[in-house]
């Protein structure tokens, strides 16, 4: 086994070892597809991040110490291949490479624990465990390009549109969303929590003046129950802007799921063709349901709900079979809300929060926000919270701050809708839930 020298540097990806260079000298790195020695000639597949290329090696015109080097090659090893781009008819992608030198950098032990070529499937749990192994497959790999593409369009859009990224901090002292989902951690002397969201920071920078913000970053929720939707740690792509309200805000986030399928579509056209997915754009503005109709709706499906519960698993099942793609569930209850989302003027049991669905699944929550001091401290004592607990973040509010709104999507979820997949862990690297920490 070698290390990587000076005069071993990749010139070309599988992929682009093609008909165009026919005849010329290449250099590829990758990892071994498959083997398959038959004697008088000898086949090994290469792969790398763009495909694979086939090694062919006549047993008699092969120098010996190159046939050697190739016939110790094991599935998912690590070399690189000097050699001669040749046609053939019956290699994979029309082209054949004629080796001349190999560099094996690195053995792979066998048995693999798990197949990464697609052949032989295996259960969630298995590929989660060689998480490295499975993310060699380019039906999962495609998964992760799709993502990268989706939060690119975030930044390139808030970037855009003069929104200043922030960092806030993840290590907190109170709960932002409702007491019962807090990860506690001992921080020296004292009782500390995992940001759940950035909420509270968002809406400081307001009264900062910064007037536009986001942030994509980590939350940790302390989630009790093993569902395909939800984990303990995921990403949440947040924004909160001055003298918005929650009708402005829902339109950024209407035009940025467009915008976002879009550039998926346009970018990882191989990507979605891989995971078998038509991703349809959705034109014009979601639909809107209040929460009022969705309950009557709900019902008339026969799943029990009462007005003020927040959606039962059966009721967001019963909603999404009567809803097309992505929706707006608007004014919802005030009491069901976080304290922070503004009640209603008029009629102040109803609220400026909303959410974002699409079809059964929750993407996104958002709200105007209560921007008065004394409404917002009167309102986390009604939660049962105590409004000292809140002195760093209520005190924004006594010397200037602005109406503002905003809201936060969860990055994984929405990548579940744009790759067609049921369980949220498939959409992120090394998930977190109940029963898995590692690797
Ligand atoms: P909320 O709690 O609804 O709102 O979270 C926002 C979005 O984050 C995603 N999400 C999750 N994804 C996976 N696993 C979880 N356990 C999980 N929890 C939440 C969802 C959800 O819609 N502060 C507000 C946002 C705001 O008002 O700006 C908040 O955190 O997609």
């Amino acid at each position: 086994m070698t290390r990587l020298s000076n005069d071993w540097r990749r010139t070309h990806y599988t992929k682009d070892a093609n008909e165009s260079v026919t005849g010329k000298e290449v250099t590829v790195m990758g990892w071994i597809h498959e083997i398959r020695d038959l004697g008088g000639i000898v086949f090994v597949l290469i792969r790398d991040k763009k495909g694979i290329l086939q090694l062919t090696a006549p047993t008699k015109e092969t120098e010996p110490q190159l046939l050697e080097d190739i016939r110790k090659l094991r599935k998912e090893s690590v070399i690189g291949l000097k050699g001669t781009v040749q046609e053939s008819g019956k290699a994979p992608n029309g082209v054949e490479i004629i080796p001349t030198e190999i560099k094996i950098f690195s053995l792979a032990n066998q048995p693999l624990p798990m197949d990464p070529t697609d052949k032989v499937k295996a259960e969630i749990d298995t590929r989660l465990d060689s998480r490295f192994l499975d993310l060699r497959r380019s039906s999962v790999s495609s998964i992760f390009k799709i993502k990268s593409k989706m939060l690119h369009t975030f930044r390139t859009f808030f970037e855009s549109n003069d929104f200043l990224e922030i960092n806030t901090p993840k290590l907190v002292a109170s709960a932002t969303e409702g007491g019962t989902e807090l990860f506690p951690i001992t921080y020296f002397e004292k009782e500390a929590f995992l940001g759940q969201s950035p909420q509270l920071y968002k809406q400081m920078m307001m009264s900062a003046g910064f007037d536009k913000v986001y942030e994509i970053a980590q939350i940790f929720r302390a989630e009790e129950h093993d569902t395909l939707r939800h984990l303990n740690e995921a990403i949440s792509i947040d924004m909160e802007a001055s003298f918005m309200d929650d009708v402005d805000v829902m339109k950024i986030l209407n035009d940025l799921v467009q915008k976002v399928i879009i550039n998926v579509k346009q970018n990882c056209k191989e990507e979605l063709k891989t995971l078998e997915v038509d991703l349809e754009t959705p034109e014009g503005h979601f639909e809107i349901v209040k929460y009022d109709d969705a309950v009557d709706m709900i019902n008339s499906k026969d799943v029990p709900m009462e007005w003020g519960e927040d959606l039962s698993r059966a009721a967001e099942k019963a909603l999404g079979d009567m809803m097309n793609g992505y929706y707006f569930l608007t004014e919802w209850p005030t009491e069901i809300k976080p304290f922070y989302a503004m009640p209603n003027e008029e009629n102040p049991i109803n609220s400026h929060a909303f959410d974002l669905m699409y079809k059964d699944l929750e993407i996104s929550s958002g709200a105007m926000r209560v921007h008065q001091h004394d409404l917002l401290r009167e309102k986390i004592a009604e939660k049962g919270l105590n409004p000292d607990a809140f002195g760093g973040y209520l005190k924004a509010f006594e010397y200037g701050m602005p109406p503002h709104a905003g809201w936060g999507l969860g990055a994984d979820r929405f990548n579940m809708t744009l790759t067609g997949l049921e369980n949220i862990r498939e959409t992120v690297l090394f998930p977190r839930d109940r029963r898995r920490l590692t690797p």
